[in-house]
């Protein structure tokens, strides 16, 4: 963070324009492993926006078909569904988990097996519609990590 903010100094007007194309920032990032035959998994992260935007779109080599997913209770049945967007609200950290929000890898080309890494594509669009995307590489696990919260 130091180093950053002495670069903000020197390049005032460069890092505001980085600052701004930064639209949101994704921690934690992993994959669950699939099981033989499976051909469909979830991939959970924290994503974070200073300004506030939306996650409108997933994309994945890995998959023939990748969807923003929610999980909710309908009628006393757990029920997932594709969603158009999930807005991040300013300031605040979304967390895409098991049983909640969660990026749906389908139609897998490959089985992914633990310990191996998924690329992933996060398109974002900010207040002002203004696109950017985040690519990242998924690590891929077998456990199951949502017990470790961290308040
Ligand atoms: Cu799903």
């Amino acid at each position: 963070m130091k180093t950053l903010k002495l670069t903000a100094l020197v390049m005032g007007v460069l890092w505001a324009a980085t600052a701004a194309a930064q639209v949101a920032v994704v921690a934690e990032p992993w994959a669950r492993a699939t099981v033989q035959g499976q051909k469909a998994t979830g991939a959970f992260m924290k994503i974070t926006s200073k300004e506030g935007a939306k996650l409108v779109g997933v994309s994945s080599p890995a998959a023939g078909v990748t969807e923003i997913h929610e999980m909710k209770m309908e009628k006393d049945v757990m029920k997932m569904a594709p969603i158009k967007f999930l807005e991040i609200p300013a300031g605040k950290s979304v967390e895409l988990k098991s049983g909640s929000y969660h990026v749906m890898l389908m139609d897998l080309k490959a089985p992914l097996a633990d310990s191996s890494v998924v690329p992933v594509t996060l398109s974002f669009e900010n207040a002002k519609g203004v696109k950017s995307q985040i690519d990242l590489q998924v690590p891929v696990k077998t456990m199951n990590m949502q017990q470790q919260h961290k308040h």
